[in-house]
């Protein structure tokens, strides 16, 4: 999948040149390209600001350089949709991500200072997304987590044991805990099932784990999804558990 960003700040991105996405982008399965407004002004003082109409604090992304940045990206990856980042768009979820997965790629325009001229966002933007509800200083970070959900989602990315299924969110449920050695750590020992070598045993435990932690943490994922008569079970035996263990404490 191809990633263009439009930012004033590249150098943040060599950030995604780390871990999971730096691999991907090593390999075929990603890549970024960047574009900096900075590069498209022509000025000697390489404007990329400008004063907003109707006064106030604070300054809106200088348009001339920034449209054509743009262009310069549409024109490279023209069957790309341009994402705008801003607290003012939608929310990105993880069912945004594995929809932006099927994607050939996305162009994400990163605003910084007050954000940019409307009639930008009118002609030139097909989506704006945000992640989550607090501001950032500008949309850089937000454009490496969307590239960084989505690409562990792309095919060959994750290996067969740290698959992106098997992950929260993805059955939309919060994980189960993680155990590590020692077996024994500050006087709490592992929980024994985990080393029983019962992986039917072992699976029902997990699911029980996350279906409880999702109950006890975020109940209104619980709302969103169905359960199983199974699933029904092991959070029933979770529940009774629970108020027993915290009931005695
Ligand atoms: Cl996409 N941009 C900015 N500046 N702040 C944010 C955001 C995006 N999402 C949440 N906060």
């Amino acid at each position: 999948m191809r990633f263009d960003v439009i930012t004033l700040f590249p150098e943040m991105f060599q950030a995604a040149r780390l871990g999971v996405t730096g691999k991907a982008l090593e390999g075929e399965q990603a890549s970024l390209q960047l574009w900096n407004p900075r590069d498209y002004t022509e000025d000697n003082h390489r404007t990329v600001d400008d004063r907003p109409y109707g006064g106030g604090p604070g300054m809106v992304m200088k348009v001339v350089p920034l449209k054509a940045a743009l262009q310069q990206a549409k024109d490279a990856a023209p069957d790309s949709r341009v994402i705008y980042l801003t607290p003012q768009g939608q929310r990105f979820d993880q069912k945004a991500a594995r929809e932006m997965a099927q994607r050939s790629g996305i162009i994400m325009l990163a605003g910084r200072y007050e954000g940019i001229d409307e009639r930008l966002v009118d002609c030139c933007v097909d989506e704006e997304w945000s992640i989550g509800d607090y501001v950032l200083s500008g949309g850089e970070l937000a454009a490496m987590v969307i590239m960084d959900a989505i690409t562990r989602l792309l095919p060959g990315v994750l290996g067969h044991a740290e698959s992106a299924e098997q992950d929260s969110y993805m059955n939309g449920l919060l994980d189960f805990p993680q155990y590590t050695r020692p077996d024994e750590l500050n006087g709490r020992d592992v929980p024994a099932v985990l080393l029983s070598g019962d992986h039917a045993a072992i699976g029902r435990w997990r699911l029980q784990q996350a279906l409880g932690r999702t109950w006890l943490r975020r109940p209104d994922l619980l709302e969103q999804r169905e359960l199983s008569d199974e699933e029904e079970r092991l959070l029933e035996e979770f529940i009774r558990t629970h108020q027993g263990a915290s009931a005695s404490s």
